[in-house]
């Protein structure tokens, strides 16, 4: 299972690194470059989604990944719409950092009718948007606030209730294409209080701060928007 091996990758210290794909911004023409560029670069996981997918692609997106990745492709969702079968496992995400009921529960109760006919493995993760600088799409789209970026203490409370409530994993969110990171202050004081694998993404786009996730604490680091921008990002 996918969970016991991030599970395990976390007491290990091995460190993981997702390229999250946005399914309306891949160009199905080039799509075999971009999955050498995937093949060559250290991801160990492929991640599918976006705020606002509008895709029937997603099917044919995963159909394509699998026949020439190894990677394992993971969901992870905006809303239900976008669940494909053809992936291996979904984070079945709460927004824990807001307060809208819609991405709390209601969103979760109405896919579950889909996910019944799959065979995805389903983690639950505690979702926790971080205030990054700018409006991000997830504040839009789900109308919520993130959380102060210098109160880690109250981002830490919200990661340990997730723990309490049962959520398999944490992830830390600054948005896609955030200006600020989230602070490795934050990531630090979170990892080394909770008992779970920590995901850790938005506005990371150099090497440098992916180390330095990764140093905080991070489990895995996700990387879309440099890796969007510059096909070439992993040289
Ligand atoms: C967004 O955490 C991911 O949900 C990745 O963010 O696009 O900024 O890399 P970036």
């Amino acid at each position: 299972m996918l969970y016991n091996q991030i599970v395990s990758a976390r007491q290990n210290n091995q460190k993981l690194l997702a390229i999250l794909l946005d399914p309306d911004k891949i160009d199905m023409e080039s799509i075999d470059n971009l999955i050498d560029k995937i093949n060559e670069s250290p991801a160990t996981h492929v991640f599918i989604g976006g705020s606002i997918v509008e895709a029937d692609s997603i099917d044919e997106l995963i159909i394509r990944l699998k026949q020439k990745t190894i990677a394992p492709i993971v969901l992870f969702p905006g809303n239900p719409s976008q669940i494909s079968k053809e992936a291996d496992a979904i984070l079945f995400l709460t927004l824990l950092s807001g307060r809208n009921p819609d991405y709390l529960i209601e969103h979760q109760v109405n896919a579950v009718p889909f996910l019944k006919k799959t065979k995805l493995e389903v983690i639950s993760t505690g979702y926790i948007l971080i205030e990054s600088g700018t409006q991000t799409a997830v504040e839009r789209v789900s109308k919520t606030d993130p959380l102060d970026r210098n109160n880690s203490d109250y981002v830490l409370q919200t990661a340990q209730a997730g723990e309490y409530i049962g959520n398999q994993l944490i992830y830390l969110e600054a948005g896609s294409g955030a200006k600020q990171a989230v602070p490795l202050e934050m990531i630090e004081k979170t990892s080394k209080n909770i008992q779970i694998p920590l995901i850790v993404g938005g506005g990371i786009r150099s090497k440098e701060a992916i180390d330095n996730a990764y140093r905080a604490g991070a489990d895995l680091v996700v990387i879309g928007t440099a890796f969007e921008n510059d096909i070439n990002f992993f040289n």
